[in-house]
């Protein structure tokens, strides 16, 4: 059976799809942000420009000898030069790339962050750490590469842009979290896919198509799984804004110190103060 017709059998519900051709702040936040849907923006981000410009091809010009850390299928990591990941990647391989773009690296051009995706956090005065030259993470996929059922760093919410290829995500309503969060494997991609499970009895994740010039909103806290079901070329990363803000602070207070949760406050602080002068 292939994942349409599984799709299909299990009766799994598309995540909302917004065909809006323009969006601002207000708009996401009133309608997915403050709500925590998950989404997928089919107009509103699509850049024929940008759609283009990042290839493979294109990206190996810019970074092609530098070095990486890539995984395969069965997540074993190997570093391999991008040229030679790029190689492997036209020969069919199942390996899989993810990697920090730094802000002054010219692959940073090519794409503009929506402002309200921007995260405070990397932004602080208070907090100016390594992390602050990043723009965002570059994934690039095979075929058939998978990312298995998780939930984003510091449980912050987050956004994925797809230039190349097709994804298949999965997102369990967040009324499972506490279910899943006791045995992740248990909900994880092998159970969604299994035609033997039935999904009724344990909780049925949600799922999404998304294809070149989709942009996908993860809200915060939220357990997914993401299929390349075909090789694709994506941006993705997380904030922290007035959306989620209080997952990442509760996330905080169980997993760091007294003095990372000050900081954090501190940034959150800063962030309102910045949005009511915007
Ligand atoms: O595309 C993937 O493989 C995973 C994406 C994801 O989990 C994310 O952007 O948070
Ligand atoms: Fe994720």
């Amino acid at each position: 059976m292939n994942l349409k017709q599984l799709i299909k059998s299990k009766r799994l519900t598309h995540i909302h799809e917004d065909s809006s051709l323009y969006i601002n702040r207000r708009y996401f936040n009133e309608n997915f942000g403050f709500r925590n849907i998950p989404a997928v923006f089919r107009k509103a981000f699509k850049n024929k420009e940008s759609l283009e410009l990042w290839d493979i091809g294109q990206i190996n010009k810019i970074i092609g000898e530098n070095k990486y850390m890539c995984e395969n299928m069965k997540r074993e990591k190997k570093e391999f030069a991008f040229k030679d990941f790029a190689q492997r990647l036209r020969s069919g391989y199942s390996i899989y790339l993810k990697i920090p773009i730094l802000s002054d690296s010219a692959l940073c051009q090519m794409f503009e962050v929506p402002k309200y995706f921007t995260c405070w956090y990397l932004n602080s005065q208070i907090r100016k750490p390594k992390v602050g030259r990043r723009s965002y993470l570059l994934y690039i996929g095979g075929e058939n590469t998978a990312t298995p059922l998780h939930q984003d760093s510091w449980e912050a919410p987050g956004w994925l842009y797809l230039f190349k290829g097709t994804k298949i995500w999965f997102f369990y309503p967040s009324c499972l979290n506490s279910k899943i969060s006791k045995n992740v494997e248990g909900y994880d991609l092998p159970q969604i896919l299994s035609s033997k499970n039935d999904l009724d009895k344990v909780g049925k994740p949600l799922y999404c198509v998304q294809r070149p010039g989709d942009l996908v909103f993860i809200p915060p806290s939220s357990f997914h799984a993401v299929i390349n079901i075909e090789p694709t070329i994506a941006i993705t990363d997380n904030f922290i804004n007035e959306i989620g803000y209080e997952n990442v602070v509760s996330h905080f207070k169980y997993n760091y110190s007294k003095k990372s949760c000050q900081s954090l406050r501190g940034v959150i602080n800063e962030g309102f103060k910045k949005l009511c002068h915007d």
